[in-house]
């Protein structure tokens, strides 16, 4: 089959989620990647939700969960292949949630823990598997920041999230993210957070960080949203409020 003009350039779009996302940031362009965790959404209802997803805006989508319950990883990577142009970004919880069939892979670090499984042994784990994909690896620097109780992701993580009211230490971890080589950093109150990642937290690391930011975790309305993009966020993630479909506009 010829590839089409369209196609090179969907291909080109999709191998070159970061300098997209670079390339958003330096001409003020406010981004949005919606989560979907495979736990929470049956491969069967991907068409739906993405049919529900179709007066939004969205960027791309991020696929991962801190769990993974269910054995259908990679037929929902396949579902959401079926019913998407968007690039699908990887946002794995473990090495287990690898998959090739994925345009990208966040290559997390959990740097705001001192937990070494995820400072680098899952890394260890998952690098020989992401070598035998033609996935693109971004390497991110990932953040859990307190948001009102505990979270899935720091309690299977056991690290303890930077405290909300403490902007210096998140603003020292994602310096130190990006002086390591990070090229995103993403701070994260956790699924279904009862808050929102503060303005404070935002506005401090956008000051001193030179990398694009990503902010997620019980983001549940437009006013939370552009809140967090005026306060800094590159990109904005949102899982739960779609997932329950009670995004407020
Ligand atoms: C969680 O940042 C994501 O890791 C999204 O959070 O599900 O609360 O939107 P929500």
């Amino acid at each position: 089959m010829a590839l089409s003009w369209t196609n090179i350039f969907m291909a080109l779009q999709k191998n070159n989620i970061l300098q997209q996302i670079e390339l958003a940031r330096a001409n003020q362009k406010k981004m949005l990647a919606i989560l979907l965790d495979p736990d929470k959404l049956n491969p069967k209802d991907v068409q739906e939700k993405i049919r529900s997803l179709s007066a939004f805006q969205v960027d791309f989508f991020l696929v991962g969960g801190s769990l993974l319950l269910t054995d259908y990883f990679d037929n929902f990577i396949q579902a959401l292949k079926e019913n998407t142009n968007l690039p699908i970004v990887l946002f794995p919880g473990s090495a287990q949630q690898v998959n090739k069939n994925a345009d990208a892979i966040l290559f997390l670090q959990l740097i705001s823990g001192r937990n070494p499984d995820f400072l680098i042994n899952q890394q260890v784990q998952a690098a020989p598997l992401v070598k035998q994909t033609d996935l693109e690896v971004i390497p991110t620097g990932y953040i859990l920041v307190e948001s009102g109780r505990e979270t899935t992701a720091s309690y299977i993580s056991n690290t303890k999230p930077i405290p909300a009211d403490k902007p210096e230490i998140a603003v020292t971890t994602a310096l130190a993210g990006q002086y390591l080589g990070h090229r995103l950093i993403y701070l994260d109150g956790g699924s279904g957070a009862l808050n929102p990642i503060p303005q404070e937290i935002i506005k401090s690391c956008k000051k001193s960080l030179d990398i694009p930011i990503i902010i997620g975790g019980g983001i549940r309305s437009n006013e939370q949203m552009q809140a967090a993009y005026k306060a800094g966020a590159d990109v904005v993630v949102i899982g739960t409020a779609f997932e329950q479909n009670t995004f407020e506009i």
